[in-house]
């Protein structure tokens, strides 16, 4: 048992080796925080997400460029509880722009509660209290802000508070292709 332990390792250290060679892969990660004014905000680099965009669009936005074969972990680095919802999860992973290669969160569907989301399209982790959410593989990215993977924050994205702009909400963000 213990000879096959060390030859599964080999392997696994070759096959890292020959990763690295091919090509270098960022490791990117949005975090879960509040801002200076203690507003609930999706962080990446020095941006945070604006007070309000809009549900299905990319627009104004938090922006995260990235190439395809990189890793975006979410992490809840706040006081406050975090999640992640991808607005349209389940044609992204279908269609192999990205999976999921990190926990400890799994996505799961979601219900009612959640207002103005595509309940057949979009998937949730639950919020966490600190630490790693989950992560995900970009694969299949095209360019353009409208092949952006759009994701939210659960809780803080499910509802709107702007009667005029009913699918305005906060921690909203899109993972765009990097140099397009
Ligand atoms: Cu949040």
């Amino acid at each position: 048992m213990k000879h096959l332990l060390i030859v599964f390792a080999g392997i696994l250290t070759a096959m890292n080796g020959s990763a690295t060679l091919v090509r270098a892969q960022t490791a990117h990660v949005v975090e879960g925080t509040e801002d200076d004014n203690q507003k609930n905000v999706w962080k990446y680099k020095q941006d945070v997400s604006p007070a309000a965009a809009a549900l299905g669009d990319p627009a104004k936005r938090l922006r995260i460029e990235v190439a395809n074969g990189d890793t975006v972990a979410f992490r809840v680095t706040g006081n406050r509880k975090h999640g992640v919802i991808f607005e349209r999860a389940k044609d992204e992973q279908g269609n192999k722009v990205w999976s999921v290669t990190g926990g400890p969160q799994k996505l799961a569907d979601i219900d009612d509660t959640f207002k103005d989301f595509d309940k057949n399209n979009a998937q949730k982790t639950d919020p966490v209290d600190s630490g790693d959410i989950i992560t995900i593989t970009v694969t299949g990215l095209k360019p353009g802000d409208t092949n952006g993977i759009l994701f939210a924050c659960n809780p803080h994205s499910k509802k709107g508070s702007d009667p005029n702009h009913p699918k305005n909400r906060e921690m909203l963000g899109v993972i765009v292709l990097k140099g397009n």
